[in-house]
C-alpha cells in the first residue's frame, strides 16, 4: 500500500501574522532550494487561526507547494459560539487541513471523545481533511494499557464516521508524555501504535480503507530523530510542534530521506 508520506507542523500559539508569513517563506525557500519534491512527500503548517488570511495570501500569490490547516475547528457552522471558528470558515481560507482532538485541546478544553467525534463530522461537512489526535498520558502508559487505551479513544472518536470518507481521514498518534518533554517515544513505540491504530482502522472501515488511512506520530520530533520514525512500517508521517518553528530545522525534518 502506497502512503504520501505527510509532514506536518503544528505551530500551537506562536508565530504572531508577521512572524508566520516569514517562516513560511523561509520555510518554502529552503526546500525550494533543496529541490524538495513535494508530490512525494506532502507539507502542511497549521498556523493560529489569526494568520490563516495572511497565509491564504502568500500561498495563492506566490503559488507556494505548501498548504495548511487550522489547530481546531467548532461543530457547529454558525450562531452563538463566542470565541469560537467553523469550518466554513476555514474551508473558505483555503485550508485543506485540520487538527481534531490534539492532546492540548483534550487536556486544557476538556474535549471529549464524543466532542471530537462532532468535530470530524464538521469537517468533513466542509471538505476539510481530519487529523484526528490520539495518545496516552504517562500514568496509561506506565500501566501498561497504553495500546487498548489509544485504540478506544479512536474508536470513540470516530463514532459515526462513515466508512466513505475513511480515505479522507489522517490519524495522529501523540504519547503524551513525550509531548514538549524532550521525551521521545522510540520507533518501536511509534510502530507499536500505528500498527495497533491500523489493525482498528481496518476493523473500521474494511481493509482497503482502513490500509489508505496515513498514520502520523507526534511527540518531540526533530531532525535528529525524523528518519528513524519514518522509517517504521506503518508510520506514514509525523507532527512536529517546537520544531516546526524553526524553518532550517523543520526543512531538514521534511527531508527526513536525506
Ligand atoms: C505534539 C507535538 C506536535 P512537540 O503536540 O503536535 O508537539 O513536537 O512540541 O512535542
Amino acid at each position: 500500500f502506497v502512503r504520501r508520506p505527510l509532514i506536518a507542523g503544528n505551530w500551537k500559539m506562536n508565530m504572531d501574522h508577521v512572524q508566520g508569513i516569514t517562516l513560511l517563506q523561509k520555510l518554502e525557500w529552503t526546500l525550494d532550494d533543496a529541490k524538495h519534491d513535494f508530490k512525494r512527500v506532502e507539507v502542511a503548517v497549521f498556523p493560529p487561526f489569526t494568520d490563516l488570511r495572511g497565509v491564504q495570501t502568500l500561498v495563492a500569490g506566490d503559488d507556494l507547494d505548501v498548504v495548511y490547516g487550522a489547530q481546531d475547528l467548532s461543530p457547529f457552522d454558525e450562531g452563538a459560539y463566542t470565541g469560537d471558528i467553523s469550518g466554513q470558515f476555514l474551508s473558505r481560507l483555503g485550508c485543506s487541513y485540520v487538527l481534531v482532538g490534539h492532546s492540548e485541546r483534550r487536556s486544557i478544553h476538556g474535549e471529549s471523545n464524543e466532542v471530537v467525534a462532532s468535530k470530524l463530522a464538521a469537517a468533513l461537512k466542509h471538505s476539510l481533511t481530519p487529523i484526528l489526535c490520539v495518545g496516552e498520558g504517562l500514568e496509561v502508559r506506565q500501566s501498561g494499557e497504553h495500546v487498548a487505551f489509544t485504540v478506544q479513544q479512536l474508536r470513540e472518536s470516530l463514532e459515526g464516521y462513515p466508512a466513505s470518507a475513511a480515505e479522507k481521514l489522517v490519524v495522529a498518534y501523540e504519547p503524551v508524555w513525550a509531548i514538549g518533554t524532550g521525551e521521545v517515544a522510540g520507533p518501536e513505540d511509534a510502530q507499536e501504535m500505528a500498527s495497533a491504530l491500523r489493525a482498528e482502522l481496518v476493523e473500521l472501515f474494511g481493509e482497503a480503507a482502513g490500509e489508505s488511512v496515513r498514520v502520523l506520530y507526534g511527540g518531540s520530533v526533530k531532525a535528529a530523530n525524523a528518519a528513524a520514525l519514518m522509517q517504521e512500517k506503518d508510520v506514514d508521517g509525523l507532527l512536529v510542534g517546537g520544531a516546526s518553528l524553526d524553518a532550517g530545522e523543520f526543512a531538514n525534518i521534511v527531508r527526513f530521506e536525506k
